[in-house]
């Protein structure tokens, strides 16, 4: 497959493992031969390896396999309940969320709530927030005062690739970022 084939099928790769109930288990894992099967509709010539491939090379490190390459799940993201077995951890002092400008007055008055997935999802450096701001519109950059949270008893994961997670942000811990 191409890079532009790769690049789609990553796509769909995504919504089955994040979004659709259809093969994942408890705990977020589905069968690689049932991805395989279902992306080979649209994509007759996938082969595992394609998909090591989109494994081994999304920029955000969406998707793990197991140690025997038979499952595959995705790390975060999550819409539909499961349980990836997400540690607790104590997060930098200071974390931030990138958004659009059109969503801050509603932030800034309800706080950060985690919508259609299972958490809010914040990152540990500016850049990587303006990025993740920039998918809904003009951008701007939340900060999050993540060690008054903790102080406060609120709990933060850390996803295997590195996305902080956590319930909700009330907007007393919230900062726009000029
Ligand atoms: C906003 C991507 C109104 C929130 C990224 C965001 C991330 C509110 C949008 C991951 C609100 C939800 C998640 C409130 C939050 N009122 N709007 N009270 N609270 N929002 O896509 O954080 O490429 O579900 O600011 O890199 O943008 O998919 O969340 O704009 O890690 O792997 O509601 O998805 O990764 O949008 O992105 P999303 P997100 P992937």
């Amino acid at each position: 497959m191409n890079s532009a084939e790769l690049t789609q099928a990553s796509r769909r790769l995504a919504y089955l493992l994040r979004h659709s109930t259809q093969y994942i288990d408890a705990h977020g894992w589905a069968q690689v031969s049932d991805i395989l099967r279902d992306l080979g509709k649209r994509w007759p010539s996938m082969t595992q390896a394609d998909l090591e491939e989109i494994v081994r090379t999304d920029s955000k490190g969406r998707y793990a396999l197991d140690e025997g390459h038979r499952r595959i799940r995705a790390n975060q993201g999550h819409s539909v309940p499961v349980d990836v077995g997400l540690e607790e951890q104590t997060p930098p002092a200071v974390l931030y969320h990138g958004t659009a400008t059109r969503f801050l007055d509603a932030i800034l008055e309800k706080g950060l709530l985690p919508m259609s997935r299972l958490y809010c999802h914040l990152s540990a450096d500016i850049p990587t927030a303006q990025v993740v701001g920039a998918r809904h519109g003009k951008p701007v950059v939340l900060q999050v005062d993540a060690s008054a949270m903790v102080r406060d008893g609120r709990t933060f994961y850390r996803s295997e690739n590195g996305v902080w997670l956590t319930a909700a942000v009330p907007p007393s811990y919230l900062t726009v970022i000029e």
